[in-house]
């Protein structure tokens, strides 16, 4: 394949208005493994894989300097047009987890007695799941994902669902690979969270995130969990 090298593009091809900057191009150096695919690919896999959704976490400390690493992992994530429409807001104050605490009980108190429909009960049993949400107080970390419904600066956003989604899904994956449990917990409605965190009206809250060690103890659901087989979520031509 020839290689395109800074400087402008062919006349007439541009698909940019005239006021703006051609785009640049510098040489892809990709990161590969020092191993086959497959065994790469199996690898991460083999750690994804034992990622649990946990409800019992210690409260032992995780330092801020994981965090940062953690949060830089899913800021690298792709989005429209790089707009990165995404705030991480990572809470350690005893003080605002118990307030959120209290807030996101009661969004889930109204949820379990008058929310949710008998279906979506019974598809939630296997998880043993309840109103009370301790782990919003134990936890050493809360992280809190916004979407941006507006870039900082006033300007555009583009696919910023899909967008927040894959970063919040390499959060996980960070997560995972540090050894740090968490847990996608989505109290419906969250605007408390902007409320309580003094967020701009540009965020909103997405999905908060309980992050730390598992607690001793910790018990995950026995049933329930079990992943769809391959071929019946991967289709071949
Ligand atoms: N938000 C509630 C209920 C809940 C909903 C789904 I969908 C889950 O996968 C798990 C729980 C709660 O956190 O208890």
């Amino acid at each position: 394949m020839p290689r395109r090298t800074a400087g402008p593009l062919e006349k007439g091809r541009s698909t940019y208005p005239k006021c703006m900057e051609e785009p640049v191009f510098v040489p892809h150096h990709p990161w590969r493994p020092d191993v086959p695919p497959e065994v790469s690919a199996k690898k991460f896999y083999d750690t994804l894989s034992q990622r649990r959704s946990v409800r019992h976490f210690s409260d032992a400390p995780v330092s801020l300097e994981t965090m940062e690493w953690v949060i830089r992992s899913a800021a690298s994530a792709p989005s429209g047009a790089n707009k990165q429409p995404w705030r991480f807001v990572c809470v350690q104050s005893s003080a605002l987890k118990k307030k959120i605490r209290l807030a996101a009980e009661e969004e889930e108190r109204r949820f379990y007695e008058e929310r949710a429909t008998d279906a979506w009960k019974e598809d939630l049993a296997p998880l043993g799941t309840d109103k009370v949400k301790e782990y919003l107080d134990t936890a050493p970390w809360l992280v809190v994902v916004f979407k941006l419904t507006k870039d900082d600066d006033g300007g555009g956003v583009y696919y910023a669902e899909e967008s927040v989604g894959i970063a919040t899904g390499m959060l996980l994956a960070a997560a995972q690979m540090t050894g740090l449990a968490t847990l996608t917990h989505t109290p419906s409605p969250m605007n408390f969270l902007g409320e309580v965190l003094e967020r701009p009206k540009n965020e909103r809250a997405w999905m908060l995130i309980p992050m730390g060690w598992p607690a001793k103890d910790c018990e995950v659901p026995a049933h329930g969990v079990e992943k769809k087989p391959l071929e019946q979520v991967m289709v071949v031509h």
